[in-house]
């Protein structure tokens, strides 16, 4: 599934704007036949989760409906059309005319139907959107446990997970507590509000019928000389693809006759500029599909040239060691949520530079892909996470794995191509102490491999040393609180704490380790000395520890403060409203913590910062 994009034999109408929107109170919106058209509705604005936009919306557990009309233009008659949603979910029903298109499931991810006998330029026609957020036990990520243990149909994993970690980590008392608190609401196991609507732009787009659907590019650098190689796959009854690359005044061009709709095309690059978030060189690639002499569709995008590699200690990009530093984000902003908004994933994205984070992960889902088209230009090197967050207690299940297959699958085909991506994030955070889990874990990894074999495969980890998932994967990442669920206040014994860890999972693992989530929360304006929980000193001071214990390692590979802002949390008592652990406030302002972080940074403090 293509990125939509209009040139001379592409074109793309997208939906933006005031749709119309009604809560499905009763869950009777389909008995009462709203998919021809909403009785009764009020405006809400798409792209944009519904949660912000009214009061009585923000934590809406149930179904809610959308409309829009519209019409297609004259040209696309005879032409494929199709409409994409860039996201929308968690489940989602869509009927054009009062008669169904299709379902989705899920979140994070791009799905699309074939309009093309459906559309008549002329006509307007309706578009109706059900959209239910009820995640459930079998939903990736998963939630809702509490009603469905009531009907006894499931685990309650909640307890299961407080008696796995008291048994392997005694000493950490705070965390069944933790875990007892996250009975939240929405009842959800994991650390952020379950935006629901439609998240990510509605896109029309049309092309010839003998279109390309598809194209898969990596690039092998030997000594001075890259090939990139492009697998492409059309439809229809074209005859051969043309394909050029270039960079300031160099062209590469090659072309093959394709076999069966699929072709390889193979370009010569001589010392290549590559791809590094130092610098961030982009080719750019164009496709043409043609049928004998003639074009019949054209693509043109953005790729990088770079290799990535793994040892037991580091990471090479471009054969050289490089250590990533950032936060991790979440996609949450004032009033839109989760929905798509430019200006400000350009404004996170110039806090992440102007800090001098080289990197983030897409905690805990697949972000929209003009996150990672701007992480290419702008050069950050992305760890890609599926949306398999709170998985576990119960859930390795054979129906499951497939379900999180399938994810995968339409992740790496959705992002493959973007040189920023350098390494999958299988899973955040899942039940790691039973060998179900290294089963489980092992199946998606070998499918990771089987789809992409270039990228290494991670899992972020909250657990100890005796965590299944660590065989699993290439580069081993941590999530560590302590100095903060545990030792609070005790920034020296956390330091230690930190350090001892390390060494004993590279130890038995000899794997490089990124420590991919440490923080604190801070309430912006909040001051102590010296320095207490909850105020800014301190979470300044609890980053400064531990990026100095991180960086004295040979072994480790990165750092990701958890988080680059702070973000809408589930209800409970261990949050006031929003999870503070930003370094900026939810609506971007600085706390101190941005300013000793951006030093660090900036001024290359710390061994590890001149690689
Ligand atoms: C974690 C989770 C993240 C939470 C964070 C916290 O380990 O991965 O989703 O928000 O801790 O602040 O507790």
């Amino acid at each position: 599934m293509l990125y939509p994009q209009t040139n001379s034999y592409r074109s793309v109408l997208s939906l933006p704007g005031l749709w119309q929107f009604s809560l499905d109170i009763d869950e009777r919106g389909e008995e009462k036949r709203w998919f021809e058209g909403l009785p009764s509705s009020r405006p809400i604005g798409v792209p944009g989760s519904w949660n912000e936009q009214y009061e009585d919306t923000m934590f809406h557990n149930g179904s809610a409906w959308y409309q829009t009309d519209f019409y297609v233009p004259a040209e696309w008659r005879s032409r494929t059309v199709r409409m994409r949603f860039g996201a929308a979910g968690y489940y989602c029903s869509v009927w054009l005319d009062g008669t169904p298109l299709g379902n989705h499931e899920g979140n994070s991810l791009p799905f699309e139907f074939d309009l093309s006998r459906r559309v008549k330029p002329g006509r307007k026609h309706r578009l109706v959107v059900k959209i239910n957020n009820q995640l459930g036990p079998e939903s990736i990520p998963p939630g809702g446990m509490e009603h469905v243990s009531e009907k006894g149909a499931a685990p309650n994993f909640m307890n299961e997970a407080i008696s796995n970690f008291a048994s392997v980590l005694p000493e950490i008392q705070m965390l069944p507590l933790l875990l007892e608190t996250r009975r939240q609401y929405p009842n959800v196991p994991f650390d952020f509000l379950p935006f629901a609507g439609i998240h990510r732009p509605v896109k029309l787009y049309a092309t010839a019928k003998d279109h390309l659907e598809r194209f898969l590019v990596r690039s092998e650098i030997k000594r001075s000389k890259a090939t990139v190689v492009c697998d492409v796959e059309a439809i229809g009854r074209a005859t051969s693809v043309k394909g050029t690359l270039q960079r300031g005044n160099k062209t590469f061009a090659t072309e093959a006759a394709l076999d069966d709709g699929r072709a390889t095309l193979k370009f010569s690059v001589p010392r290549p500029d590559l791809w590094h978030p130092s610098s961030p060189h982009l080719y750019q690639l164009s496709l043409s599909l043609l049928k004998g002499t003639k074009v019949i569709d054209e693509y043109h995008t953005e790729i990088g040239i770079r290799s990535i590699q793994v040892t037991d200690t580091e990471i090479l990009l471009n054969g050289e060691p490089i250590y990533l530093n950032g936060a991790c984000k979440h996609e949450d902003f004032p009033i839109i949520g989760k929905g798509l908004c430019e200006p400000a994933i350009v404004k996170d994205f110039s806090l992440m530079k102007w800090m001098g984070a080289n990197s983030f992960r897409t905690s805990h889902y697949p972000y929209a892909e003009e996150q990672l088209m701007l992480a290419d230009r702008m050069g950050f090197l992305v760890i890609d996470e599926m949306p398999t967050v709170g998985l576990g207690y119960g859930m390795y299940t054979d129906s499951i794995l497939e379900k999180c297959k399938g994810i995968l699958t339409e992740l790496v085909e959705r992002d493959c191509n973007h040189p920023s991506v350098i390494m999958w994030s299988i899973a955040n955070e899942p039940d790691p102490f039973t060998e179900s889990a290294g089963d489980f874990f092992g199946k998606l990894r070998s499918h990771a491999k089987q789809l992409d074999p270039s990228r290494p495969v991670t899992i972020a980890s909250v657990h100890s040393p005796a965590d299944y998932t660590f065989d699993v994967v290439d580069v081993i990442c941590v999530n560590r609180y302590y100095g903060w669920y545990t030792q609070p206040g005790r920034l020296d014994v956390a330091a230690n704490k930190l350090s001892d860890e390390l060494d004993q999972i590279h130890q038995k693992h000899r794997k490089p380790i990124i420590v991919s989530e440490f923080g604190a929360d801070s309430i912006a304006g909040l001051h102590s000395d010296p320095p207490e929980v909850f105020t800014e000193e301190y979470q300044a001071a609890l980053l400064r520890a531990y990026i100095e214990v991180i960086r004295s390692k040979e072994f480790t590979a990165g750092e990701h403060i958890w988080n680059l802002a702070d973000f809408k949390t589930p209800q409970n008592y261990t949050r006031t409203v929003f999870n503070r652990k930003g370094l900026f406030t939810r609506d971007r302002r600085p706390k101190l913590a941005a300013h000793v972080v951006r030093q660090i940074w900036q001024a290359g403090q710390f061994a590890k910062s001149e690689k």
